[in-house]
């Protein structure tokens, strides 16, 4: 293989080029090999294995370069193997690896904290914890909650994801394949109706108005921790709430002294073209959940919000062996220099104008999409039986495939399994942007 494509990074080619069937036989051998090593629930979407990645592509091990549309579920915002990141990680990784951040701790994870505590919502003092992965930000956030209000409950939401772990599992709304055989879980939740305008037609007041009453008609609202909420929801199918519904939610919470948790795990870190989403609805949350795109690829995940909260805990209530890795810590601070000094917010923008515009232009023809909606890079298309709010998750699973094979890396979700997400890095070219855009064409014709 050509250096250039091992090399990965904006040295790759940025062009989608098939030299193999998809997928190609190596990747073919891999699979077989994994049949025998690797779990089997751990199933891959594509399986599809990769050599290298950089700017707006994949490259395989048969050589083919993939468009990306998924940035590994909404990671590499910055670019894989983004420039800054690779630097800023080299260097870190030949002075320290580890030492625990709680034996002997090190700047980097202040820096982070600091950065955090400026680019979230909310002109307050604010404190951050540093974990490796989403559920265990979203684990720590009720945790937090619940030591400060010496409260039990916690309230989510119709199509929420917040990850695998018991805890998070159980907040997640899907059965399968997340739930499935893998309880019991706590009884201590309550999942509210989300405000969907597709599926309800109801305004942000109108659809807070139902999911309060919902919960004051379960629970008393002084046994509630925390309330927790994707501004928008990401596995559950891009479900953008109705402007008001997370205002409303939110004044709610402050009246009832219940924290207000905004898990931006999959929308913050610049994806929706501001560095949260819940900055568009006009919400300050308590306290927000980060992960994903904030590290560029490494394992790194952070709750950050209100001091007098998130200092309430006893000393060493917090933690973790490798929570805030300083190799994790240095590729943030490369993440956030570059969102700030390439314009990424901007670029998040232009990229949800493109993707937008081409989006309802396939739906003005194709009463199989439902809807179109999202935000900056995050923008979905949901598939329903013509005239109905039927799901049709066939068609967004022959879409994804027919993508597939044409080289473009394409996911699903939804609670329906019935939405195809697009979530190209913000490196990528507008050329390539255009060339997947395309194939998503003729996969609605095929
Ligand atoms: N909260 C909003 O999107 C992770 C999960 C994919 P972890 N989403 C992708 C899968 O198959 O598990 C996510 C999220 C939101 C929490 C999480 C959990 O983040 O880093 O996967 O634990």
């Amino acid at each position: 293989m050509p250096q250039s494509v091992l090399s990965g990074g904006p040295t790759l080619p940025q062009v989608r080029r098939l030299v193999t069937a998809i997928p190609g036989p190596n990747s073919l051998a891999l699979t077989a090999r994994m049949a025998k090593a690797v779990a089997h629930p751990v199933t891959p979407t594509m399986p599809v294995f990769a050599a290298a990645a950089g700017g707006g592509v994949v490259v395989d091990v048969d050589g083919n370069s993939l468009i990306d549309f998924g940035c590994g579920i909404a990671v590499t915002t910055v670019g894989n193997a983004a420039p800054g990141v690779v630097e800023a990680v080299q260097a870190q990784v030949a002075s320290f690896t580890h030492t625990a951040y709680s034996i002997t701790p090190y700047e980097g994870y202040i820096r982070v904290a600091e950065r955090l505590a400026d680019l979230t919502p909310g002109d307050f003092e604010k404190r951050t914890m540093l974990a490796n992965s989403g559920a265990e930000a979203v684990e720590n956030a009720v945790k937090i909650a619940r030591w400060y209000t010496k409260r039990d409950k916690i309230v989510v939401f119709e199509n929420a994801f917040h990850g695998r772990t018991n805890l998070t599992m159980a907040m997640t709304h899907k059965e399968m394949p997340y739930k499935a055989g893998f309880g019991p879980f706590t009884p201590d939740l309550f999942r509210a109706a989300m405000s969907y305008p597709f599926r309800d037609q109801l305004s942000g007041p109108e659809a807070a108005e139902r999911a309060i009453a919902q919960i004051e008609a379960a629970l008393d609202p002084g046994t509630i921790a925390c309330l927790v909420i994707e501004p928008i929801q990401g596995e559950g199918g891009f479900v953008v709430p109705a402007p008001g519904f997370m205002a409303a939610l939110s004044a709610w919470c402050t009246a009832h002294g219940v924290i207000f948790i905004a898990d931006e795990i999959q929308s913050g870190m610049a994806r929706t073209g501001d560095m949260f989403a819940s900055t568009f609805e006009g919400v300050v949350p308590d306290l927000v959940t980060i992960a994903k795109g904030v590290a560029g690829g490494l394992p790194l995940s952070a709750v950050t919000g209100r001091a007098e909260i998130m200092d309430a805990a006893q000393p060493g209530g917090l933690g973790g062996t490798y929570g805030g890795n300083p190799v994790a810590c240095a590729a943030a601070l490369a993440v956030m220099d570059m969102i700030k000094s390439d314009g990424l917010l901007a670029r998040a923008r232009q990229i949800g104008a493109i993707l937008t515009g081409r989006l309802k232009a396939f739906q003005a023809s194709d009463p199989r999409i439902g809807d179109v909606r999202g935000r900056g890079a995050m923008q979905a298309i949901e598939f329903v039986k013509p005239g109905t709010l039927d799901p049709d998750p066939a068609l967004a699973s022959a879409v994804a495939k027919y993508a597939h094979s044409q080289g473009v890396i394409m996911l699903t979700c939804g609670t329906y399994s019935n939405v195809v997400r697009l979530l190209p890095p913000l490196s990528i070219s507008d050329d390539l942007l255009t060339e997947g855009l395309d194939i998503l064409g003729q996969a609605l014709v095929a």
